[in-house]
């Protein structure tokens, strides 16, 4: 299991200091990536009119996604509990299979690495790493 150290949270909270203006933009190219690369995944969003790259949807709910991440960096010392109802709502409302919050996690850090290049230093790219998946692991805690 991961855990993250006091050093990966500095670090995850100062990235995401720094980022974060940007959060918006960042969500909807990862959700756009994990459609694309991912088209399992789009089976969750059938019910969008236009499930491209830029499309409304994918804009409108990038950034949606963005404002849970948010949340868990501010919860980062109880991602668990912190992100409880949201696991909820994916387990028994959505019915996310979980194998797909890595996906999403995955797409997420893609696009951390393009968008900024110079932060993306091995410390950060391993921070933000465990982080997502911590992300990834409290989302599923409902699913068992
Ligand atoms: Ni997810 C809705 C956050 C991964 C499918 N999702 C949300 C909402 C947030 C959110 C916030 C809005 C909740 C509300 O309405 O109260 N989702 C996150 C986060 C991650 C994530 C932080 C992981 C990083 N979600 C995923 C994945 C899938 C997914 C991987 C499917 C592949 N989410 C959904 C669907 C909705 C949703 C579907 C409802 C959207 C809609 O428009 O109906």
């Amino acid at each position: 299991m991961t855990t993250l150290t006091a050093k990966d949270k500095s670090t995850v909270k100062a990235f995401w200091q720094k980022i974060s203006p940007n959060a918006a933009a960042i969500g909807e190219d990862a959700l756009g990536r994990m459609l694309v690369g991912y088209p399992q995944t789009k089976t969750y969003f059938a019910h969008w009119k236009d499930l491209s790259p830029g499309s409304a949807p994918v804009k409108k709910h990038g950034a949606t996604v963005m404002g849970g991440v948010a949340e868990a960096v501010a919860k980062i010392d109880d991602l668990t509990a912190g992100l409880l109802s949201l696991s909820e709502l994916h387990a028994f409302k959505l019915r996310v299979d979980p194998a797909n919050f890595k996906i999403l996690a995955h797409n997420i850090l893609v696009v951390l690495a393009i968008t900024f290049p110079d932060d993306f230093t091995p410390e950060v790219h391993v921070a933000m790493d465990k982080f997502l998946a911590s992300l990834a692991l409290a989302l599923s805690e409902k699913y068992r």
